[in-house]
């Protein structure tokens, strides 16, 4: 027997894919589902839900439902909402920069340090600034890795420098030049009021102030970092979230041999 109350051969369902039309995917081709969360500073009751419920329309939520809230205190309350979203993105007209490089498993690097560089690659790492937050670049450099990745600690041939969180820009110039360092890894994760602008910045003057900016490969990454901005702000390269060690490794090595660097 076909068709049927469960049947997914209806023919009532838009199956239609226009990449000019981009529209986020629910259930069914182009229904625009999409689910946000947010908190009020109110305490969490109808009126709260029935604000979420108008803010949400007022994002381009179709249809707005609120499937969950809750009190976070007296006075926060947190909402998750579901709707339809109307906007749509042509996604035939959106170019992004990457780093252009094809990533090779650590053995790969090690294999290409081995045949092309020929001694250990310095690889010098830290959370810069205020900025306290350490599982992104311990995901990159620790030992262990992350996400089935290895850091960069484990790989033959590169001897990797993890300096920690709140590290100076100062000291990490000074660490920089002490360890002769062919790469620096900076992580950035606190963007409230752009510090990590200021701060990326600042990095890059005080490495020119030393005349050392282009005897180091300078890489940005944190979760709000792409490689345009990481370019904007004068790093040679920027990786964000889903990037791992060996994507950095693979790019470190590849620049190097690109720079003739011996
Ligand atoms: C854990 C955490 C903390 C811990 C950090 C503990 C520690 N030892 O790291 C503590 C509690 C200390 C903390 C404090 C704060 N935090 Co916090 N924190 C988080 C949290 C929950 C997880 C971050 C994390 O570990 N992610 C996992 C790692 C693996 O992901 P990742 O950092 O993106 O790293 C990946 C990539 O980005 C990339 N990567 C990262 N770095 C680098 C570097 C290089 C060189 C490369 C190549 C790649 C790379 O590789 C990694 C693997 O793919 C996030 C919320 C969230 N769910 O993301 C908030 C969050 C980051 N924190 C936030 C804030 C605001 C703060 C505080 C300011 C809060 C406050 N008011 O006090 C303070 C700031 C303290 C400070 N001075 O820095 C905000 C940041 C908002 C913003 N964009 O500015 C977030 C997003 C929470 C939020 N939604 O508001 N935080």
């Amino acid at each position: 027997m076909s068709g049927g109350l469960y049947s997914t051969e209806s023919k009532d369902f838009d199956k239609t894919l226009d990449l000019t039309k981009l529209r986020p995917y629910g259930d069914t081709m182009n229904d625009g589902k999409v689910q946000v969360s947010l908190t009020l500073p109110v305490k969490a009751c109808e009126r709260g839900a029935e604000a979420a419920i108008q803010l949400a329309k007022q994002m381009g939520l179709n249809n707005p439902a609120v499937s969950h809230y809750e009190a976070l205190d007296k006075e926060f309350s947190f909402y998750v909402v579901y709707g339809n979203l109307l906007h749509h993105v042509n996604y035939e007209d959106i170019h992004v920069e990457t780093v252009d490089v094809e990533t090779m498993d650590m053995h790969g690097v090690e294999e290409f340090i081995d045949e092309n560089i020929k001694r250990d690659v310095v690889i010098v790492g830290a959370s810069t600034g205020t900025d306290a937050h350490t599982v992104g670049i311990d995901a990159v450099m620790n030992m262990k890795g992350y996400a089935g990745h290895y850091g960069l600690e484990r790989y033959k041939g590169v001897e990797a420098y993890n300096l920690g969180s709140q590290v100076a820009n100062e000291e990490f110039v000074k660490k920089a030049i002490e360890l002769k360092a062919d790469a620096l890894l900076v992580s950035q994760t606190v963007t409230q009021k752009d510090v990590h602008i200021q701060n990326l910045t600042h990095l890059v003057e005080l490495l020119e102030a030393e005349g050392i900016r282009d005897k180091v490969i300078l890489i940005a990454g944190g979760a709000r970092i792409t490689h345009e901005l990481a370019k904007e702000l004068g790093y040679d390269a920027g990786f964000g979230p889903g990037k791992y060690a060996d994507d950095v490794a693979t790019f470190v090595v590849e620049e190097m041999v690109k720079r003739g660097v011996k």
